[in-house]
């Protein structure tokens, strides 16, 4: 009865466990060898890494376990993920919540979004900050986890059962974009379980993963950039007249600024009617942020940190600045503000 002190959490009477042991049981008795499971998710790297990681867990245990993606995959890296891992994620409607007896949730919680808020979850596991979500059976909610991918490598570990090369690159490739490779929030935790799958993975699958960035025609604003660039010193400039996102303004930036000695690159393009700006330095007494917010903050939002920044103007905000409305012009304007 020592449980009922915590009956009034978000979560209702579904304490939390006080150990993976604890949990993993707890898991196991809510579930029947019948039951046809369905494990939904928003699927973004750490969600699916521990989606597969939790159906590894309920294998001979129940009759099928699914994962159920909320909305598709788009992220091109997360894409070669899926395809390279050959991960089954099945898209999932309202209308076939019939087909499964129980439900489970990863990387996520139930009020998080509507499609979820529907469903009545058995278990929910998740590392976001706990939202008072109603009373779900087991709720293993761990916000100072730097992923969810981590959480489930404790399950594993505490089952005994060792991840396959496929399983334990998904969960290091979903620590390694949580944690934005350790440089965000984490604890020692996430480290312990990086290091346990470092040696199970493949890392060849995890680096080309890593790097899937690109589409085949975004090839073309390579070209484009390298045709139009512009050196002067250290610094280098490029401007693309016409692009569909401001992503690939950013990979661009990245790109130029491996040039050994170039210590600036400078990347613009417009985006619908923004003139977009995007600046990547070397870090050493420079201050990216700084310096965009004195080239352009008059005309449009700017800003960022010491090595990286960006600033977005509206067209109509450069009239006067840009006389005539060509790529040059604004390429100039660029690198004039950047210059001053
Ligand atoms: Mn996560």
């Amino acid at each position: 009865m020592a449980n009922k002190k915590n009956s009034h959490t978000p979560h209702g009477r579904s304490c939390r466990p006080r150990s993976r042991q604890e949990a993993l049981k707890r898991l196991y008795d809510l579930l029947n060898f019948k039951d046809r499971v369905l494990i939904t998710i928003d699927p973004d790297p750490d969600a699916i890494a521990s989606a597969f990681a939790l159906r590894r867990l309920l294998w001979r245990r129940v009759q099928s376990t699914t994962v159920g993606i909320i909305r598709p995959v788009k992220r091109l890296n997360n894409l070669t993920m899926v395809r390279l891992l050959k991960l089954p994620l099945v898209p999932i409607q309202e209308k076939s919540l019939g087909n499964y007896d129980k439900f489970l949730l990863v990387d996520g919680q139930p009020c998080h979004n509507d499609f979820f808020r529907k469903i009545p979850y058995t278990a929910v596991i998740d590392h976001h900050p706990l939202a008072a979500c109603g009373e779900i059976p087991l709720a293993d909610i761990r916000p100072d986890y730097g992923a969810t991918s981590t959480i489930l490598t404790e399950y594993l570990r505490a089952a005994r059962i060792h991840p396959s090369q496929t399983l334990a690159t998904a969960l290091i490739y979903g620590i390694k974009t949580d944690t934005q490779n350790f440089e965000r929030q984490s604890r020692e935790e996430d480290v312990r379980a990086f290091h346990y799958l470092f040696g199970k993975a493949n890392h060849n699958v995890l680096r080309k993963i890593e790097i899937s960035d690109l589409a085949l025609k975004d090839l073309n604003y390579f070209r484009e950039a390298l045709e139009n660039k512009t050196v002067s010193r250290d610094r280098i400039y490029t401007h693309l007249p016409k692009v569909p996102s401001a992503d690939i303004l950013v990979i661009l930036a990245d790109f130029l600024l491996k040039v050994h000695d170039i210590s600036w690159s400078i990347v613009s393009g417009v985006v619908g009617n923004t003139l977009v700006v995007i600046v990547r330095n070397d870090g050493y007494r420079k201050d990216a942020g700084k310096s965009i917010q004195k080239a352009f903050g008059a005309y449009g939002s700017a800003g960022g940190h010491k090595a990286a920044a960006r600033a977005e103007i509206p067209l109509e905000n450069l009239h006067e600045a840009v006389i005539r409305k060509t790529p040059l012009a604004y390429a100039r304007f660029v690198r004039r503000r950047m210059s001053t």
